[in-house]
């Protein structure tokens, strides 16, 4: 059986990291495709020569040419720009709306039957939008952002209760950002409720708060610290995971930005839920009953991305 093929729109730091763990864990040959000249050949060079030191076979290229993309299984998009000061956030929706236009119209003429992950921001847009502009069927287009927040959130709830990363599931739902909801109630220390956790171990709710707050700021966080791009390697690594529940039809559970119609009262938009992910690109949508206070917050994310939505319409007519 041939290698599987996995196409990176967009080389920057997610793509470059992407590359690397793809071939690392020999998912199938790898393809970094970007506009920019040069650099995804480079970065296919200097990853090639981890082969023989790490011991993967995948090969790697670079390219300028969507041509290069022709029968890809899987692709993920993380071309775009990132905000720089003096944008505003619809200068980069419409700087990053057409780049999906052209991500886009690529995917539709050279791959039209690979699993596509989309991953530039603003995220519940993008993935909207490159739908559209690819015409793929709705299941095999998803948008990662919730595999990264759960895995924020487990990551402090570890260090909160100095407990293993593998015991924690911590659930993430709604869009990528401020608006997303971390809900508390389906989190677990392997099947301990983390709210039942935080008082055998003596933690006040008002840490458990913190701790979402800094979930729904986790990007933000690390911008801070690195001065200049976002997150890389946890993005990455989460794609990773999603493209690999396709290729191995794993059914997983994850949470993915992913295509809701009649569930959670969302009619036709991409947001962030529990998404089964096998052969069949999202398979299911799971609805798991939410409080007052959860649906409230997720209704909030939810209008945030229709606005965005609308943004998107107003800036181009196809949409
Ligand atoms: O959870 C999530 N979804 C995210 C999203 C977490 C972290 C970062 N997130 C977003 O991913 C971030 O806001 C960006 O929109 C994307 C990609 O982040 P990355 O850090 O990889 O950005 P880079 O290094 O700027 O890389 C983007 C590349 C760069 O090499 C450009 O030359 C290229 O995209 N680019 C294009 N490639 C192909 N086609 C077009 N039109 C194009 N335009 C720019």
């Amino acid at each position: 059986m041939a290698r599987k093929k996995i196409a990176l729109i967009g080389s920057g730091m997610i793509g470059g990291t992407l590359a690397h763990l793809a071939a690392k864990a020999e998912m199938g040959d790898v393809v970094l495709f970007d506009i920019a000249e040069g650099m995804p050949q480079g970065k296919a060079l200097d990853l090639s020569q981890c082969g023989p030191v790490e011991g993967f076979d995948a090969k790697i290229t670079g390219t300028n040419d969507y041509a290069d993309l022709a029968g890809a299984d899987v692709v993920i998009v993380t071309a775009g720009v990132p905000r720089k000061p003096g944008m505003s956030r619809d200068d980069l929706l419409g700087i990053n709306l057409s780049v999906m236009k052209a991500v886009g119209e690529g995917i539709k003429n050279n791959c039209p039957n690979a699993f596509v992950i989309c991953i530039t921001n603003p995220l519940d847009a993008m993935v909207w939008a490159l739908r559209e502009f690819s015409g793929l069927p709705h299941n095999m287009v998803v948008g990662m952002a919730g595999v990264l927040d759960s895995a924020r959130f487990a990551t402090f709830l570890a260090w909160e209760f100095d407990c293993s990363v593998k015991d924690v599931n911590a659930f993430v739902l709604g869009g990528h950002g401020d608006t997303m909801v971390p809900v508390l109630s389906y989190s677990t220390i392997n099947g301990i409720p983390v709210k039942d956790m935080a008082k055998i171990k003596g933690i006040p709710e008002s840490r458990l708060d913190e701790i979402v707050a800094r979930t729904r700021a986790g990007g933000g966080e690390i911008v801070g610290l690195l001065k200049t791009g976002s997150a890389y390697y946890a993005p990455a690594t989460s794609a990773i995971s999603m493209a690999q529940a396709y290729l191995g039809d794993q059914k997983r559970i994850l949470p993915c930005a992913s295509y809701v119609e009649g569930k959670y009262g969302v009619d036709g938009l991409y947001v962030g839920v529990p998404t089964r992910i096998g052969a069949g690109g999202t398979e299911d949508v799971i609805e798991i009953e939410l409080s007052d206070e959860e649906a409230n917050n997720l209704k909030v994310s939810v209008d945030a991305v229709e606005e965005l939505l609308d943004a998107c319409r107003g800036l181009d007519a196809s949409l």
